[in-house]
């Protein structure tokens, strides 16, 4: 079998997603996600400018060697750009194995390891209260893992709680926005958002909170400690982890367990934190971790140091990645708990798909291959729109992470 042809389709039901086609000589074609979140034109351009001509008239069952010559062959390695776009070639050809082969995906690493997916939703509010009605709602439709997030008196804004009623989505459209921060204010009122949620809810929901790299980790060790009561599935991004060893200080103090990774795109940003053993869940997921071929072997080395996965699964994830992180989970022995951030109607009709929630459980269905596809002549009817994630500055005016 030859790649014969390959293109990217940039298309915007909502929000923006770059999707890669590769169709081979025996008329079967795979899907790659390559979006990466307010900078999906890079991912376009390198996918177009300097990926798909080197691949053309390859055999697509290479995975392996495909995968070492984008990765090595330009000398320039990693990054977000280059690891996405190295994503969308892996994730359509693993796609077109399985479609070759007649089997879904999951069956090509290892097969069934579980029947379904313990997924975790977001719930959010402006307020304590509102927080606490949207959990109730996500706990009606069936999640039993729940990610909390609430404004605080004296913010006017905060990660994860819509600014307008209506879904969260990180990304607007237009260039970026502003949002302010108080590290003193958010752990002034997080503790009392838990112990709020635990009252009301009881014992057995699993609780997720994401505190989007704002705290530097001695205020991250604190917060895990003063969390302990309510035992949390997990603390999410505690602190950014360029500097790994960060990671050591927040272990020290707290037995909460911390995940951490979805801005990660190789193992060698996470390495340190697995071999030390000072994270539990690692985020890092398909379209900005290399595909299946670099992730299969950085989930295999977690596996060996107890931890799990807990891929990140929000909104900029297409349905080709959610579809391909649903057959990888499937598949591999430590998965732990999978993000569900519904796409909206119009996404879901331009990338028609085999995956299926129900009662807190996601899978990825039986279709071989992937179980995704993308309605070219729909996709068409959404063009490519700029959007930004916003950013975020201190009150006193400091940039700081969003
Ligand atoms: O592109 C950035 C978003 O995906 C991110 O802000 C969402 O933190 C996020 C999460 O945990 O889903
Ligand atoms: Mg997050």
């Amino acid at each position: 079998m030859k790649i014969t042809n390959a293109y990217v389709n940039i298309t915007s039901p909502g929000r923006n997603f770059v999707t890669l086609k590769i169709e081979t000589d025996e008329g079967i074609y795979g899907l790659g996600d390559g979006t990466l979140n307010g900078r999906e034109l890079a991912v376009a351009s390198y996918l177009t400018d300097h990926v798909i001509p080197c691949i053309i008239g390859r055999d697509p069952f290479q995975t392996e060697d495909i995968w070492q010559y984008l990765y090595r062959a330009p000398y320039w390695r990693r990054g977000p750009v280059t690891m996405a776009a190295i994503a969308a070639v892996d994730i359509a050809l693993w796609d077109i194995k399985g479609k070759a082969l007649n089997t879904p995906v999951y069956n090509l690493l290892g097969g069934k390891s579980r029947e379904g997916m313990l997924v975790y939703c977001h719930a959010n509010g402006k307020d304590i209260e509102h927080a606490l009605e949207d959990v109730a709602k996500h706990q009606e439709m069936g999640y039993k893992a729940i990610r909390v997030q609430s404004g605080f008196p004296g913010l006017a804004s905060t990660y994860g709680v819509s600014k307008k009623p209506g879904r969260y989505e990180p990304a607007e459209r237009g260039l970026p926005s502003e949002y302010e921060w108080s590290t003193e204010i958010y752990l002034r009122h997080v503790p009392e958002l838990f112990a709020r949620v635990r009252e009301t809810f009881g014992e057995e929901l699993l609780l997720l909170h994401d505190c989007h790299h704002r705290m530097t980790p001695i205020e991250a060790g604190r917060l895990g400690k003063e969390l302990e009561p309510f035992h949390l599935f997990w603390m999410e991004d505690p602190t950014p982890a360029e500097l790994q060893e960060g990671f050591k200080i927040i272990r020290q103090h707290t037995t909460t367990p911390i995940a951490v990774g979805e801005v990660f795109n190789s193992i060698w940003d996470a390495h340190d934190l697995i071999r030390n053993q000072w994270i539990d869940y690692l985020r890092m997921t398909l379209v900005h971790g290399g595909g299946f071929t670099h992730l299969k072997k950085v989930a295999d080395f977690a596996e060996l140091y107890h931890v799990r996965t807990g891929f990140h699964g929000a909104t900029d994830l297409s349905p080709v990645t959610m579809a391909a992180a649903l057959h990888f989970d499937t598949a591999i022995h430590n998965f732990g708990i999978q993000e569900h951030m519904p796409h909206t109607d119009e996404t879901d009709a331009v990338f028609p798909h085999n995956y299926s929630f129900k009662d807190g459980i996601m899978t990825p269905g039986d279709a071989p291959g992937l179980g995704v596809d993308l309605d070219e002549a729909l996709a068409a009817k959404y063009p490519y729109q700029r959007a930004y994630l916003p950013i975020n500055r201190k009150l006193d005016g400091t940039l700081t992470d969003w």
